[in-house]
Order: structure tokens, then C-alpha cells, then sequence
């Protein structure tokens, strides 16, 4: 049965600590345990920029914290400083086509890194409770339609076999120390806060800039990938209500309804009343060396145990995305600055796939 508010109600602040608190997640579930009377503390790696962009309205409200999930000692240090109730993993190298380019530091962060809190918890205190960002990239290519709890994993790329070591092993704590520790095994979820090289804002920002007249076209790879895509807004309550459950557990979280990317670019267009076949061009460097085709979730189990359900569709949330980045190109700042916001060529969006070793040669991948 699920706790239905934090402990502040008995009389007792409950304290949280979030890894990744200046993602996209990270934010959304700050503002959540806010709402909630928690005291929040958020672990931010050192950066030469700030990198507080999606939390600087809540900064006065959470304290920041240094940190880096690669880190052992700095993991230990902070769960024993400030003694939290529940800690939530959010931190990852999370963009998958980084992981071919990257793949032994999204080894080191997004596997290695949930043993490193979960060693800490354990060292500290494992009445602790724990929440390990888990991913339907787990499930790759898929074994079963939909994808529940029990559907067998095989992932795709360096990023979803690495989600996969940290899925088991937070079940592996679970299991041998009697952890409350949680997988939330969470489907494509999106916002306005999403980074702008996943397909979504990817899309957003490229109808808002097109609308606006600021560019001609947008490239894009795979258009028949399907996802079952959500309101990150959402999810992140499923994240919590998972800790206040009396047990720990593994939860799907998605919306149970699925959308090709091609679905996902027309809707966008649309909402500026403009065709998208006039905009799209195919660039197979946005295709990626194995991909994922298609992922829609049974979230049944999160129904039932924490009556947990989604509130905004995809039509909504694709609207929402537009009309933000609409507005965020209106706004004084984005009518003077042509710059904001644009994904340049040669980003860290383009994948190694594809690219023949000649062009490879010389350029930098970053
Ligand atoms: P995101 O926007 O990419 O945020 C990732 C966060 O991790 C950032 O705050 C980043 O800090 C931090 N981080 C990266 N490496 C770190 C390190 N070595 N030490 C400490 N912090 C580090 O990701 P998101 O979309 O919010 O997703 C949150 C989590 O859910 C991730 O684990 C992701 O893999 C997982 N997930 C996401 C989805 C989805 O659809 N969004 C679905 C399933 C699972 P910087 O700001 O310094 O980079
Ligand atoms: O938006 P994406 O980059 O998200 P992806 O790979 O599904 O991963 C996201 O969701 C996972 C949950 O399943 C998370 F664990 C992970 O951290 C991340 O948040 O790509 C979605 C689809 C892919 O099939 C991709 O091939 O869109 C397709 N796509 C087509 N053109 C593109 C593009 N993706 C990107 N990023 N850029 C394109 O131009």
C-alpha cells in the first residue's frame, strides 16, 4: 500500500537526496518533493559552466551538493553527511548515441555508478531507500508486446546493456541486503526541459525555428521507430510513490500507447500549420548501428500498487514542446540572439554509425 504523502505529516521533514538533480528529471522531481515539504539535496558534478539552467528557480529551495556518481568516496561522504531518507539515481550518461561513442564512461557512470550509491547506502545505512533510474532501452529488441515486468531484456546499445547492469544490481541490493531498493523501469518520457538532442525537443525546436523562418529544413534518422512516449512531469511522481511503498519493487511506467517518430514530426508541424513533408530530409547520420523499433509498455503493476496513471497525452505533450520553444524564440532573449536554441552540426546528437571511416578520419565525433 502506498504511503499517499511524505512524513511531514507526522511531524518529521523527510530529507532526499537526487543524483542528475540538473536533468531534465531531476528538476521535475525536485519541484515534486518540494511540493511535498521534503528538504532536498541535489549532487552537481564540478563544470567550468553552470550547468543549473533547468533548476535556477528552485535554487533557493535545494541545496546543492558536489558530487560524481563515478566517485565512491564522494557518494559515501554525502549519504553520510546528510543522512537522507530516500535517494534517487537519476544521474546517467543518458543519450544513446553517445554510448557507442562512449562506451566505457557510460559504463563507469550509468552501471558502475549505481553500485557506488548503493555501496554507500549500505555502508551508511540501509534503512535508506532507493530509486535506480532504470530504462525501457532495456528491453532493446523486444521479446514481447508489450513490455511488462516480467518481459526477458536484450538491449541495443553500450547505453541500455549498461542500464541493464544497473537494473540488476539494485535488485542484487534488494535481494542480499534487504534494501528498499526500486527499478523504475521508465519508457520515453519528454518536456520542454528535454535536451535538445533527443527526437522530441530535436523536433520541437526544429518546427519552432522553421515557423519563425530561422531555418529551412530538419534532418532526422530512423522515421518508423516507435516509442511510447510521456510527460516527464508525470513519471517522476511514479518515481516517488515507488519509495512510499511499504515494499520495494520493479515497476514499468509508460503510457501503453506507441508513436512512430514519423507520427511525432507531423503532429509538430501541424501544430504550425505546416506540412511537414516540405521540412523533413533523411540524414543517415542520424540512423543508428542497431536500433530500437519499437517499445510500448503495459504499466499495469504501477496502476494497480501505486495508483500511478499518466495525464498527458502524446497530442498534449507534443503541443506543449512546440509552444514552448514557440514562445522561448519570441521572448526578448531568443528574438535577439538567432543562436538560441540550436542544435549545431557536428554536435554530440550524430552517432558514429554510418559515417564511412574516410569521413570519420579527422573529424572530431564528439
Ligand atoms: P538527463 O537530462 O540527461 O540528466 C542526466 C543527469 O545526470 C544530469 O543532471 C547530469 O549532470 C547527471 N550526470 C551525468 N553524469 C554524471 C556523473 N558522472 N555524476 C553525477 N551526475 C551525472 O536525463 P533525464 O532524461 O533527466 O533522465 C534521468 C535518468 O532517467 C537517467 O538515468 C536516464 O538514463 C533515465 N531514463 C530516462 C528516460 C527518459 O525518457 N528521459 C527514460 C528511462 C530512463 P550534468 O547536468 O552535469 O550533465
Ligand atoms: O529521443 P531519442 O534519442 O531517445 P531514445 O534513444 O529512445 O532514448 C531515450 O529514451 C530511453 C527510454 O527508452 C532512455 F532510457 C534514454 O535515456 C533516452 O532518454 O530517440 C528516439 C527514437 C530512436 O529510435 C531514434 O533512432 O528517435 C529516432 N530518431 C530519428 N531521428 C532520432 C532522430 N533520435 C535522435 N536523437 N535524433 C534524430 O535525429
Amino acid at each position: 500500500m502506498a504511503r499517499k504523502h511524505g512524513r511531514e505529516g507526522r511531524g518529521v521533514v523527510q530529507k532526499a537526496l537526487i543524483t542528475g538533480i540538473t536533468g531534465q528529471d531531476g528538476s521535475y522531481l525536485a519541484e515534486l518533493l518540494l511540493e511535498q515539504k521534503y528538504a532536498v539535496w541535489g549532487v552537481v558534478r564540478r563544470s567550468s559552466t553552470s550547468p543549473m539552467e533547468r533548476i535556477e528557480h528552485i535554487l533557493d529551495r535545494v541545496t546543492v551538493v558536489q558530487g560524481d556518481i563515478t566517485d565512491l568516496s564522494s557518494m559515501i561522504r554525502l549519504v553520510e553527511e546528510i543522512q537522507p531518507d530516500e535517494v534517487y539515481n537519476l544521474a546517467a550518461q543518458s543519450f544513446v548515441p553517445t554510448s557507442w561513442q562512449q562506451p566505457i564512461l557510460t559504463g563507469h557512470t550509468t552501471a558502475l555508478g549505481v553500485t557506488n550509491l548503493l555501496e554507500a547506502i549500505r555502508v551508511v545505512n540501509r534503512k535508506i531507500r532507493f530509486y535506480q533510474a532504470s530504462s525501457s532501452e532495456m528491453f532493446g529488441k523486444v521479446q514481447e508486446v508489450p513490455q511488462t515486468e516480467r518481459t526477458p531484456f536484450y538491449p541495443r546499445s553500450p547505453y541500455g546493456v549498461a542500464k541493464l547492469y544497473g537494473h540488476w544490481i539494485t535488485v542484487n541490493y534488494r535481494e542480499s541486503y534487504g534494501l528498499h531498493a526500486s527499478s523504475g523501469i521508465l519508457f520515453n518520457h519528454e518536456s520542454p526541459r528535454r535536451g535538445l538532442e533527443f527526437v522530441t525537443r530535436k523536433v520541437s525546436n526544429g518546427v519552432a525555428r522553421i515557423a519563425m523562418g530561422l531555418d529551412k529544413k530538419l534532418k532526422l534518422g530512423n522515421l518508423d521507430a516507435r516509442r511510447d512516449w510521456g510527460y516527464a512531469g508525470d513519471y517522476v511522481e511514479a518515481m516517488w510513490r515507488m519509495l512510499q511503498a511499504d515494499s520495494p519493487g520493479d515497476y514499468v511506467v509508460a503510457t501503453g500507447k506507441a508513436h512512430s517518430v514519423r507520427d511525432l514530426v507531423k503532429v509538430a508541424f501541424a501544430r504550425v500549420n505546416l506540412e511537414w513533408e516540405r521540412y523533413v530530409e533523411i540524414d543517415p547520420r542520424f540512423v543508428r548501428p542497431a536500433e530500437v523499433d519499437y517499445l510500448i509498455g503495459d504499466s499495469s503493476l504501477a496502476r494497480d500498487k501505486l495508483g500511478w496513471e499518466p495525464a498527458v497525452d502524446f497530442e498534449g505533450l507534443v503541443h506543449r514542446m512546440v509552444d514552448h520553444d514557440l514562445a522561448l524564440l519570441r521572448s526578448p532573449e531568443g528574438s535577439r540572439n538567432d543562436h538560441l536554441p540550436r542544435i549545431r552540426p557536428g554536435s554530440l546528437e550524430e552517432p558514429p554509425s554510418r559515417i564511412a571511416p574516410s569521413r570519420a578520419r579527422g573529424r572530431i565525433l564528439s
